[in-house]
Protein backbone atom coordinates (compact mmCIF):
# COMPACT_ATOMS: atom_id res chain seq x y z
CA UNK A 1 0.00 0.00 0.00
CA UNK A 2 1.73 3.19 -1.04
CA UNK A 3 -1.24 5.67 0.77
CA UNK A 4 -0.61 9.67 0.68
CA UNK A 5 -3.18 11.71 2.74
CA UNK A 6 -4.24 14.01 0.76
CA UNK A 7 -6.62 17.40 1.35
CA UNK A 8 -8.43 19.35 -0.99
CA UNK A 9 -8.27 23.17 0.30
CA UNK A 10 -10.93 24.63 -1.23
CA UNK A 11 -11.33 28.26 -0.97
CA UNK A 12 -13.95 30.66 -0.26
CA UNK A 13 -14.00 34.03 -2.21
CA UNK A 14 -11.23 36.50 -2.42
CA UNK A 15 -12.34 40.29 -3.00
CA UNK A 16 -10.05 42.41 -5.14
CA UNK A 17 -9.45 44.27 -1.84
CA UNK A 18 -7.85 41.39 0.04
CA UNK A 19 -4.31 41.38 0.45
CA UNK A 20 -2.15 38.29 0.16
CA UNK A 21 -1.11 38.08 3.64
CA UNK A 22 -4.77 37.92 4.45
CA UNK A 23 -4.87 34.65 1.69
CA UNK A 24 -1.71 33.50 2.70
CA UNK A 25 -3.12 33.40 6.67
CA UNK A 26 -6.22 31.67 5.54
CA UNK A 27 -4.16 28.94 3.48
CA UNK A 28 -1.70 28.65 6.22
CA UNK A 29 -4.90 27.79 8.55
CA UNK A 30 -6.16 25.13 5.92
CA UNK A 31 -2.94 24.10 6.39
CA UNK A 32 -2.68 23.41 9.61
CA UNK A 33 -6.03 21.95 9.66
CA UNK A 34 -4.82 19.50 6.95
CA UNK A 35 -1.44 18.97 8.81
CA UNK A 36 -3.78 18.26 12.42
CA UNK A 37 -5.74 15.55 10.13
CA UNK A 38 -2.97 13.93 8.64
CA UNK A 39 -2.35 14.93 5.74
CA UNK A 40 0.48 14.58 3.52
CA UNK A 41 -0.39 16.78 0.72
CA UNK A 42 -2.76 19.53 0.83
CA UNK A 43 -4.04 20.90 -2.81
CA UNK A 44 -4.88 24.80 -3.20
CA UNK A 45 -6.77 26.48 -5.95
CA UNK A 46 -6.26 27.65 -9.43
CA UNK A 47 -4.58 31.79 -8.86
CA UNK A 48 -5.33 31.65 -5.70
CA UNK A 49 -3.41 34.08 -3.84
CA UNK A 50 -5.52 36.85 -5.66
CA UNK A 51 -9.53 37.41 -7.00
CA UNK A 52 -9.62 35.70 -10.44
CA UNK A 53 -8.71 38.81 -12.09
CA UNK A 54 -8.93 37.63 -15.70
CA UNK A 55 -12.79 38.57 -15.26
CA UNK A 56 -11.54 42.79 -14.82
CA UNK A 57 -10.84 44.28 -18.29
CA UNK A 58 -7.46 46.09 -17.90
CA UNK A 59 -5.75 48.05 -20.20
CA UNK A 60 -2.42 49.12 -18.48
CA UNK A 61 -0.45 46.66 -18.07
CA UNK A 62 1.20 47.80 -15.00
CA UNK A 63 -2.28 47.48 -13.63
CA UNK A 64 -2.10 43.44 -14.54
CA UNK A 65 1.30 42.93 -13.58
CA UNK A 66 0.29 43.60 -9.87
CA UNK A 67 -2.16 40.66 -9.96
CA UNK A 68 1.59 38.54 -10.98
CA UNK A 69 3.92 37.11 -8.90
CA UNK A 70 7.66 37.44 -9.97
CA UNK A 71 9.34 35.00 -7.78
CA UNK A 72 8.23 31.66 -5.94
CA UNK A 73 8.41 31.77 -3.12
CA UNK A 74 8.19 34.97 -2.27
CA UNK A 75 8.06 38.19 0.65
CA UNK A 76 3.82 37.10 0.70
CA UNK A 77 4.25 33.23 0.45
CA UNK A 78 7.15 32.38 2.35
CA UNK A 79 5.29 31.93 5.52
CA UNK A 80 2.77 29.61 3.56
CA UNK A 81 6.50 27.31 2.60
CA UNK A 82 7.79 27.89 6.30
CA UNK A 83 4.74 26.50 7.56
CA UNK A 84 4.70 23.45 5.10
CA UNK A 85 7.94 22.55 5.73
CA UNK A 86 7.75 22.86 9.71
CA UNK A 87 5.05 20.38 9.29
CA UNK A 88 6.21 17.89 7.07
CA UNK A 89 3.71 18.65 3.97
CA UNK A 90 3.47 18.98 0.68
CA UNK A 91 1.89 21.48 -0.76
CA UNK A 92 0.51 22.40 -4.59
CA UNK A 93 -1.14 25.88 -5.28
CA UNK A 94 -1.75 28.19 -8.66
CA UNK A 95 -0.69 31.99 -9.14
CA UNK A 96 0.15 33.86 -11.99
CA UNK A 97 3.54 33.63 -13.09
CA UNK A 98 5.46 37.07 -14.43
CA UNK A 99 8.90 35.51 -15.55
CA UNK A 100 12.17 38.24 -15.56
CA UNK A 101 12.08 37.75 -19.47
CA UNK A 102 8.57 39.19 -19.17
CA UNK A 103 6.08 35.93 -19.86
CA UNK A 104 3.03 35.92 -17.64
CA UNK A 105 1.80 32.55 -17.20
CA UNK A 106 -1.53 31.24 -15.35
CA UNK A 107 0.91 28.34 -13.34
CA UNK A 108 0.83 25.86 -10.66
CA UNK A 109 3.60 24.45 -8.49
CA UNK A 110 3.91 21.05 -6.42
CA UNK A 111 6.18 20.63 -3.47
CA UNK A 112 7.96 17.41 -1.68
CA UNK A 113 7.47 17.76 2.28
CA UNK A 114 10.73 19.76 2.68
CA UNK A 115 9.06 23.03 0.84
CA UNK A 116 11.47 22.33 -2.04
CA UNK A 117 8.97 23.04 -5.65
CA UNK A 118 9.59 19.97 -7.54
CA UNK A 119 7.19 20.79 -10.20
CA UNK A 120 5.83 23.54 -12.19
CA UNK A 121 3.15 23.35 -14.61
CA UNK A 122 2.11 26.09 -16.61
CA UNK A 123 -1.63 26.16 -18.37
CA UNK A 124 -2.23 25.10 -21.58
CA UNK A 125 -5.87 25.44 -22.65
CA UNK A 126 -6.79 28.78 -21.78
CA UNK A 127 -10.86 29.82 -22.12
CA UNK A 128 -11.94 32.88 -22.83
CA UNK A 129 -10.95 35.40 -24.86
CA UNK A 130 -8.83 38.80 -25.66
CA UNK A 131 -10.71 41.44 -26.46
CA UNK A 132 -13.48 43.13 -24.04
CA UNK A 133 -16.58 41.30 -25.42
CA UNK A 134 -19.72 43.65 -24.98
CA UNK A 135 -21.99 40.01 -25.98
CA UNK A 136 -21.12 38.18 -22.59
CA UNK A 137 -22.67 39.05 -19.26
CA UNK A 138 -18.96 38.99 -17.76
CA UNK A 139 -15.57 38.71 -19.11
CA UNK A 140 -13.29 35.92 -19.29
CA UNK A 141 -9.91 37.28 -20.28
CA UNK A 142 -7.64 34.83 -20.04
CA UNK A 143 -5.97 34.87 -23.50
CA UNK A 144 -5.20 38.39 -22.77
CA UNK A 145 -3.66 38.28 -19.93
CA UNK A 146 -1.61 34.98 -20.51
CA UNK A 147 0.06 32.88 -22.97
CA UNK A 148 -0.14 29.09 -23.29
CA UNK A 149 1.89 27.26 -20.89
CA UNK A 150 4.99 26.01 -22.54
CA UNK A 151 6.29 23.41 -20.55
CA UNK A 152 3.62 20.73 -21.15
CA UNK A 153 1.81 18.31 -19.29
CA UNK A 154 4.83 16.49 -17.15
CA UNK A 155 4.43 13.91 -14.03
CA UNK A 156 7.13 13.85 -11.35
CA UNK A 157 8.15 11.41 -8.74
CA UNK A 158 7.10 12.60 -5.49
CA UNK A 159 6.17 10.71 -1.99
CA UNK A 160 6.42 7.75 -3.82
CA UNK A 161 4.46 8.11 -6.37
CA UNK A 162 3.44 9.68 -9.79
CA UNK A 163 2.36 13.18 -9.62
CA UNK A 164 1.55 15.45 -12.68
CA UNK A 165 -1.11 19.26 -12.69
CA UNK A 166 -2.74 20.64 -14.65
CA UNK A 167 -4.88 23.69 -14.24
CA UNK A 168 -8.62 24.26 -14.10
CA UNK A 169 -10.13 24.66 -18.16
CA UNK A 170 -7.48 21.56 -18.70
CA UNK A 171 -9.80 19.40 -16.44
CA UNK A 172 -12.59 19.19 -19.80
CA UNK A 173 -9.73 18.11 -22.42
CA UNK A 174 -9.43 14.08 -22.38
CA UNK A 175 -5.66 15.19 -23.91
CA UNK A 176 -4.71 16.30 -20.64
CA UNK A 177 -4.98 13.29 -19.04
CA UNK A 178 -3.60 11.10 -21.79
CA UNK A 179 -0.75 12.78 -22.00
CA UNK A 180 -0.02 12.25 -18.10
CA UNK A 181 -1.34 9.18 -18.46
CA UNK A 182 1.09 7.53 -20.63
CA UNK A 183 3.73 8.81 -18.20
CA UNK A 184 2.50 6.96 -15.65
CA UNK A 185 0.39 9.02 -13.72
CA UNK A 186 -1.15 8.00 -10.61
CA UNK A 187 -2.33 11.54 -8.81
CA UNK A 188 -2.98 14.36 -10.46
CA UNK A 189 -4.09 17.45 -8.43
CA UNK A 190 -5.81 20.74 -10.59
CA UNK A 191 -7.43 23.63 -9.43
CA UNK A 192 -10.22 25.77 -10.32
CA UNK A 193 -12.51 29.17 -11.03
CA UNK A 194 -15.20 27.91 -12.18
CA UNK A 195 -18.29 31.08 -12.78
CA UNK A 196 -21.27 29.92 -11.84
CA UNK A 197 -22.92 31.00 -14.82
CA UNK A 198 -22.18 30.79 -18.23
CA UNK A 199 -21.46 34.23 -19.39
CA UNK A 200 -22.96 33.35 -22.72
CA UNK A 201 -25.68 31.22 -21.43
CA UNK A 202 -27.61 33.02 -19.01
CA UNK A 203 -29.83 29.15 -18.75
CA UNK A 204 -26.70 27.27 -17.91
CA UNK A 205 -26.00 27.63 -13.93
CA UNK A 206 -24.34 26.02 -11.12
CA UNK A 207 -26.14 22.85 -11.53
CA UNK A 208 -25.06 22.03 -15.14
CA UNK A 209 -21.85 23.54 -14.61
CA UNK A 210 -20.85 21.28 -11.35
CA UNK A 211 -21.88 18.27 -13.32
CA UNK A 212 -19.70 19.20 -16.68
CA UNK A 213 -16.56 19.58 -13.97
CA UNK A 214 -17.27 16.44 -11.96
CA UNK A 215 -17.96 14.62 -15.13
CA UNK A 216 -14.87 15.55 -16.82
CA UNK A 217 -12.58 14.69 -13.90
CA UNK A 218 -14.17 11.65 -13.32
CA UNK A 219 -13.82 10.62 -16.95
CA UNK A 220 -10.04 11.37 -16.62
CA UNK A 221 -9.32 9.26 -13.38
CA UNK A 222 -11.10 6.54 -14.60
CA UNK A 223 -10.01 6.44 -18.37
CA UNK A 224 -5.98 6.99 -16.90
CA UNK A 225 -6.90 5.05 -13.71
CA UNK A 226 -5.36 7.81 -11.49
CA UNK A 227 -6.27 9.58 -8.78
CA UNK A 228 -7.95 13.46 -9.54
CA UNK A 229 -8.16 15.60 -7.26
CA UNK A 230 -9.65 19.05 -8.27
CA UNK A 231 -9.94 22.04 -5.80
CA UNK A 232 -12.32 24.99 -6.47
CA UNK A 233 -12.17 28.97 -5.35
CA UNK A 234 -15.63 29.21 -4.86
CA UNK A 235 -18.09 31.75 -3.94
CA UNK A 236 -18.99 35.28 -4.88
CA UNK A 237 -16.21 37.42 -5.90
CA UNK A 238 -16.96 40.94 -5.54
CA UNK A 239 -21.01 40.09 -7.32
CA UNK A 240 -19.56 37.36 -9.16
CA UNK A 241 -20.15 33.49 -8.16
CA UNK A 242 -17.78 30.90 -8.55
CA UNK A 243 -18.45 27.57 -8.09
CA UNK A 244 -17.44 25.12 -5.30
CA UNK A 245 -17.58 20.78 -6.00
CA UNK A 246 -14.13 20.08 -4.74
CA UNK A 247 -13.60 16.61 -5.21
CA UNK A 248 -11.22 14.17 -4.76
CA UNK A 249 -11.89 11.21 -7.37
CA UNK A 250 -10.42 7.44 -6.84
CA UNK A 251 -8.73 5.82 -10.35
CA UNK A 252 -12.44 4.01 -10.96
CA UNK A 253 -13.87 7.49 -11.14
CA UNK A 254 -15.95 7.51 -8.32
CA UNK A 255 -16.02 10.34 -5.90
CA UNK A 256 -14.64 9.84 -2.50
CA UNK A 257 -14.84 13.59 -1.07
CA UNK A 258 -16.45 16.28 -1.77
CA UNK A 259 -16.88 19.70 -0.50
CA UNK A 260 -20.35 20.91 0.46
CA UNK A 261 -19.88 24.57 0.89
CA UNK A 262 -18.60 27.32 -1.38
CA UNK A 263 -16.47 28.79 1.55
CA UNK A 264 -12.79 27.91 2.70
CA UNK A 265 -13.26 23.89 3.37
CA UNK A 266 -11.29 20.99 3.69
CA UNK A 267 -11.89 17.90 2.09
CA UNK A 268 -9.76 14.80 3.31
CA UNK A 269 -9.02 11.10 1.72
CA UNK A 270 -6.24 8.84 2.32
CA UNK A 271 -5.68 7.94 -1.11
CA UNK A 272 -3.73 4.44 -1.87
CA UNK A 273 -1.62 4.96 -5.14
CA UNK A 274 -1.06 0.78 -5.63
CA UNK A 275 -5.16 1.10 -6.51
CA UNK A 276 -4.19 2.75 -9.77
CA UNK A 277 -2.27 -0.51 -11.04
CA UNK A 278 -5.10 -2.80 -11.69
CA UNK A 279 -6.56 -0.14 -14.27
CA UNK A 280 -3.27 0.29 -15.47
CA UNK A 281 -2.43 -3.59 -15.69
CA UNK A 282 -6.34 -4.52 -18.06
CA UNK A 283 -8.42 -2.54 -19.35
CA UNK A 284 -6.61 0.46 -19.72
CA UNK A 285 -2.72 -1.26 -19.77
CA UNK A 286 -2.14 1.30 -22.90
CA UNK A 287 0.95 -0.81 -24.37
CA UNK A 288 -1.41 -3.59 -25.42
CA UNK A 289 -4.21 -2.03 -26.09
CA UNK A 290 -3.93 1.26 -27.80
CA UNK A 291 -4.18 1.65 -31.45
CA UNK A 292 -2.39 4.91 -32.50
CA UNK A 293 -2.48 4.43 -36.42
CA UNK A 294 -6.23 6.00 -36.07
CA UNK A 295 -5.22 8.89 -33.72
CA UNK A 296 -2.85 10.77 -35.76
CA UNK A 297 -5.44 13.43 -36.15
CA UNK A 298 -5.40 14.38 -32.73
CA UNK A 299 -2.04 15.40 -33.09
CA UNK A 300 -2.02 17.04 -36.89
CA UNK A 301 -5.31 18.95 -36.60
CA UNK A 302 -7.30 21.32 -33.73
CA UNK A 303 -10.69 22.08 -35.19
CA UNK A 304 -13.30 20.27 -36.88
CA UNK A 305 -12.78 19.02 -40.66
CA UNK A 306 -15.76 17.23 -42.19
CA UNK A 307 -14.48 14.72 -44.85
CA UNK A 308 -13.96 16.77 -48.22
CA UNK A 309 -13.52 19.95 -46.43
N1 LIG B 1 -10.41 29.36 -14.94
C1 LIG B 1 -10.97 28.64 -15.93
O1 LIG B 1 -10.27 28.03 -16.72
N2 LIG B 1 -12.30 28.65 -16.00
C2 LIG B 1 -13.02 28.01 -17.07
C3 LIG B 1 -14.23 28.79 -17.38
C4 LIG B 1 -14.59 28.61 -18.77
S1 LIG B 1 -15.78 29.76 -19.28
C5 LIG B 1 -14.91 30.89 -20.23
C6 LIG B 1 -13.39 26.57 -16.79
O2 LIG B 1 -13.24 25.75 -17.70
O3 LIG B 1 -13.90 26.25 -15.72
Amino acid sequence: MREIVIGGAQMGPIQKADSRAAVVARMIALLDRGADGGCDLVVFPELCLTTFFPRWMMEDQAEVDRWFEREMPNGATEPLFARARERGIAISFGYAELTPEGRHFNTSILTDRTGAIVGKYRKVHLPGHAEYDPDRAFQHLEKRYFEPGDLGFRVWRNMDAWMGMCICNDRRWPETYRVMGLQGAELITLGYNTPSVNSQMSDEGPEQRLYHSELSMKAGAYQNSAWVVGVAKAGDEDGHPLLGGSVIVDPNGFVVARAETEADELIVHACDMDACTFGKETIFDFKRHRRIEHYGRICSQTGVEHPGD
